[in-house]
């Protein structure tokens, strides 16, 4: 009897300390990366590049898409839930910020922003969160400066073109970029009331094309367009809109921001179209280097920056094999 309960008594230390070992060294690091447009070929990409610092690092990075508020607010429950300690997120709305501060402190969990920077109700950015996002002015001045330029080697005159902004105002990244590319415009001759805007009910292709196509019907005297917006899918839905039209491709000169399949694959295309740029920016630095300031923190309560704005490289059909080479993303 007495063996018996040694024995017994020894079985439970045992199994009692492979528990403790078990929990103290291999405590699992497990960092969410949360975006708006999982569909979004730079969304992919930031992913890609955020597995890869996973691999890297020895933790779990678990994906997830959060199309809307709602989604977004289960989801960080559920990263909570499943002993996250940190969470990366591109949100649908920036305006979610202060609710998203108060999920993620309820849930115990860090809290990174990448693309899209929170604001409080007023308005303001919520710069206690630290944030990786694109220097959006900068590279909406390149955006106007690449259209200029194709303007130039066109032969063609301000006065004679309209410019479609294709615009998502409820995001302040996205009025920066667009009103960045405008001021270029804007010293180059172009006149403010031949810059339209079409106001896009979503950041993707076929709302930019709803929005276009309404500016294109309303102008159809003007045969010369230019149009910019916050990324390739704004601009590719207003070269897709003035295609439908009937305006030939060298009618159209549209720059977009971003650099992913989305604007690649228009460079692939046999023919060129009416979208002759993009200023590539680096998914590799939003996901890769997003993901591993977080596993710092996590992992060695090391504080990331408060705020780190990356830049752009305008890329055309020619040379986007190299501009993406060089920025260390293909
Ligand atoms: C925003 C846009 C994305 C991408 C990112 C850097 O989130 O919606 O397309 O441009 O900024």
């Amino acid at each position: 009897m007495r063996f018996l309960k040694k024995a017994l008594l020894a079985g439970a230390l045992a199994v009692l300390s492979a528990t403790t070992i078990t929990s103290a060294y291999a405590q699992e690091t497990k960092i969410g990366f949360i975006v708006k447009q999982p569909e979004e070929p730079w969304f992919q990409d930031e992913w890609k590049f955020a597995d890869q610092a996973a691999k890297e690092k020895g933790f779990t990075l678990v994906k997830i898409g959060a199309e809307d508020g709602e989604k977004l607010m289960s989801a960080i429950d559920n990263l909570g839930a499943q002993g996250a300690q940190g969470f990366i997120v591109c949100t649908p709305d920036v305006k979610l910020g202060p609710g998203i501060v108060a999920k993620a402190a309820a849930n115990n969990l860090k809290l990174m922003t990448v693309d899209d920077r929170l604001v409080s109700a007023d308005g303001k950015p919520l710069e206690d969160v630290p944030h990786m996002g694109i220097s959006a002015t900068k590279i909406g001045e390149a955006v106007g400066q690449a259209i200029v330029d194709e303007m130039k080697a066109r032969g063609w005159k301000a006065e004679e073109v309209g410019a479609i902004r294709v615009s998502y105002d409820q995001l302040p990244t996205a009025v920066d970029r667009v009103e960045g590319a405008i001021s270029v415009l804007k010293a180059n001759g172009f006149k403010a009331e031949n810059i339209f805007d079409a106001p896009q009910a979503k950041t993707d292709t076929e709302a930019a094309l709803n929005a276009a196509t309404v500016v294109l019907n309303k102008n159809a005297g003007i045969k010369k367009w230019v149009a910019f917006g916050l990324n390739d899918e704004a601009v590719l839905g207003a070269v897709r809109a003035s295609e439908s039209v009937g305006i030939p491709a060298d009618g159209v000169i549209g720059v977009g921001i971003g650099g992913a399949d989305s604007a690649i694959n228009e460079f692939k295309k046999p023919a060129a179209t009416g979208f002759i740029g993009s200023v590539i920016i680096s998914p590799k630095r939003h996901g890769y280097e997003t993901a591993l300031n977080m596993f710092d923190w996590v992992a060695n309560n090391k504080e990331p920056e408060k705020l780190i704005l990356t830049a752009g490289a305008l890329a055309k059909r020619d040379d986007f094999e190299k501009v993406r080479a060089e920025l260390g993303i293909e």
